[in-house]
Parts: C-alpha cells; structure tokens; sequence
C-alpha cells in the first residue's frame, strides 16, 4: 500500500521533507552546514534564521537537488531544540517523509536526548513506523563520548533503525547518513516492497550497535 502523497510542485519536482530531530546543541546546525558545504557545493542552498548568540531559532533550510535526477529535491530543516520552541518543533515535523533523529554523545546529554525523542515519537505518533527513521549519534570524538549503545537503550526504540556514529563538525559519518537516508525516503515512496526488504537488511548490519534488550524484541516483533 502506498500510504502518502508524492509532492510534485508546480515544476513537476518531486520533493521530500527530511527533518533533523533532536536536543539542543547537538549538532544539527553544522551537519547541515557540513552536509551543504563538503558534498553538494553550489547545488544547494541553505537557509537559517538564528538568535543573536547563534542558536536555530526557527529552523534550518537546506535543498538538495541530486545532479544526475534534476527533477527530485529533498528539501532538510533542523528544528530549534530549545524547550521553549516546541511549538515550532511541531510545525517543522509537518508533513516530514524521514527523520534523522542527531542525538549528543556528551554524557551531560543523555536525559536531553531521551526528552527529544520522546517529544518526537509524541508528536509524530503512529506516522513515525510509516516513515524512514535513522539516528546519528554525534559528537564521537568528545574524549568522554559515551558508548553508542548506552545511548541507543533509553531511547527505547521498539524497531531497529541504521544507527551512524557522527562527527559533524569535521564531517565524519555525516555523508554516509544522507547517502542512506536519500534511499531509503525514496525507497519508502516509491518502491514500498523494496523497501520492507530493506528493513531486513538494516536489522543484520547494525545489529552491532543495538542493545541486546532491543535485539531480542525485534526478533519477535518484526
Ligand atoms: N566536539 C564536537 N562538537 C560538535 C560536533 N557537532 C557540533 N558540535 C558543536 O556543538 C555546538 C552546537 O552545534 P549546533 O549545530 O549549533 O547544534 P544544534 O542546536 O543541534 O543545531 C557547536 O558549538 C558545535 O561546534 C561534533 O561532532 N563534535
Ligand atoms: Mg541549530
């Protein structure tokens, strides 16, 4: 069943929504800014309204036209991951056709993390199992980063998602997690049996970076 929309604009685009979920501060600005400045040069454009101090007040813009298929854009926002913008939080995640949920390696982080999706998973709620869902975890190179895993279990995930440990602010990982999430929105629109075949597939290859608690439910659950 092909359950959402294809959005084709009036210049017969088709344009997907990606929004990067997650706590304040934990990286979602610069790997957008990485993201535009490292793969897609002059391809792209970026947008963002800040707060005098730097801070994503409403959100960043980001769209990406692939060269070789002019006719497709993906069109990324962040939202502010301040408490206080929730209600722009909630607007940004409006009609997203993937999430990729930047959670923080700071062990400071943690409860901030947990707080963040939770809020997601609430706003979103049966959409977020229809949609393309992938975590980076960011910020790997703090010497006290803590391990993915520990990150992972509280976010008590109740599938199994391609989980990429980042570095946003030198660019590590951060390719190889649009790369994936690229595919996988269009996978998940246009070819939605190819794309349940995936799911079989991300379950093997980051088996390794689940907890074990997640593991053993998946095998019955999915
Ligand atoms: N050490 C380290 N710092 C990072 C990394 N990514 C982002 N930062 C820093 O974390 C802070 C917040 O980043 P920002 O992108 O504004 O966070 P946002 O609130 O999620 O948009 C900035 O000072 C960044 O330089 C990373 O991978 N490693
Ligand atoms: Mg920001």
């Amino acid at each position: 069943m092909v359950y959402f929309m294809v959005v084709i604009s009036a210049t017969g685009t088709y344009r997907f929504k990606i929004v990067l979920y997650g706590p304040s501060l934990s990286g979602k600005t610069v790997m957008l800014n990485t993201v535009q400045k490292t793969f897609f040069g002059k391809k792209s454009k970026l947008y963002s309204i800040e707060e005098p101090d730097g801070r994503t007040m409403y959100f960043d813009y980001l769209v990406i036209r692939p060269e070789k298929a002019s006719k497709i854009a993906f069109d990324i926002y962040t939202v502010p991951g301040q408490k206080r913008h929730a209600r722009q939080r909630r607007i940004v995640l409006n009609g997203a056709d993937c999430i990729i949920f930047v959670a923080d390696s700071d062990p400071q982080a943690l409860p901030e993390n947990v707080y963040s999706f939770n809020e997601m998973k609430n706003y979103l709620g049966g959409l977020l199992n229809k949609i393309p869902l992938l975590v980076a975890v960011n910020k790997r190179d703090l010497p006290d980063a803590l391990p993915v895993r520990v990150i992972i279990g509280p976010l008590k995930l109740d599938r199994i998602v391609p989980i990429f440990p980042t570095i946003a602010i030198s660019g590590y990982g951060v390719k190889e997690t649009f790369r994936e999430a690229f595919r996988l929105t269009m996978l998940a629109k246009f070819f939605p049996s190819i794309y349940e075949k995936e799911l079989e597939r991300i379950k093997k290859e980051y088996k390794h970076l689940l907890p074990k608690e997640l593991l053993k439910k998946a095998l019955i659950k999915l």
